[in-house]
């Protein structure tokens, strides 16, 4: 069993799409090891998307991302980083295969409903970041 780590972003949260997205989750297969509600700090926003720090959408990404609540979710499965993945789509919703969340809920490529880890390093540092090992359960 592999690990990821997702995001429900302030846009679905705020939109009300937070109850449909997990029931996607769910519906994927995922075991949800563990969840909560938050609303993301500025310097935490900053920490999280550094590896994007260059790019020209970062300041626009780390106000959004600490614009109002979220959902962060740490998710088991079988492969489970390329599960979510697949689940969610495409950056750019444009792009995103149908019936996929970012498809179904995203308003468009920043304000994109769910973040997704894109390997399983960093899906461990990421569920490090959001949930001490106590708020997971076994
Ligand atoms: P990902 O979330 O699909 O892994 P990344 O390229 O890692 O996509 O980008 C991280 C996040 O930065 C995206 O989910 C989206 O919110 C935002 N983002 C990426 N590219 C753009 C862009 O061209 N304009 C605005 N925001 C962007
Ligand atoms: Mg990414």
């Amino acid at each position: 069993m592999a690990r990821t780590f997702a995001i429900i972003k302030p846009d679905a949260v705020q939109n009300g799409h937070a109850g449909n997205i997990i029931a996607h989750v769910q519906k994927a297969g995922f075991r949800i090891l563990g969840m909560k509600l938050t609303q993301i700090s500025l310097p935490q926003a900053r920490k999280f998307y550094e590896v994007h720090a260059e790019r020209g959408f970062y300041g626009e990404l780390v106000e959004f991302m600490s614009s109002g609540p979220s959902v962060v979710l740490a998710l088991e499965a079988d492969n489970a980083v390329a599960l979510w993945r697949e689940t969610i789509g495409s950056t750019d919703p444009a792009e995103a295969a149908e019936g996929t969340i970012r498809k179904l809920y995203a308003e468009n490529k920043g304000r994109n409903a769910v973040h997704g880890s894109d390997s399983d390093e960093n899906a461990a540092i990421e569920i490090a970041f959001f949930f001490s090992g106590t708020e997971l359960v076994g």
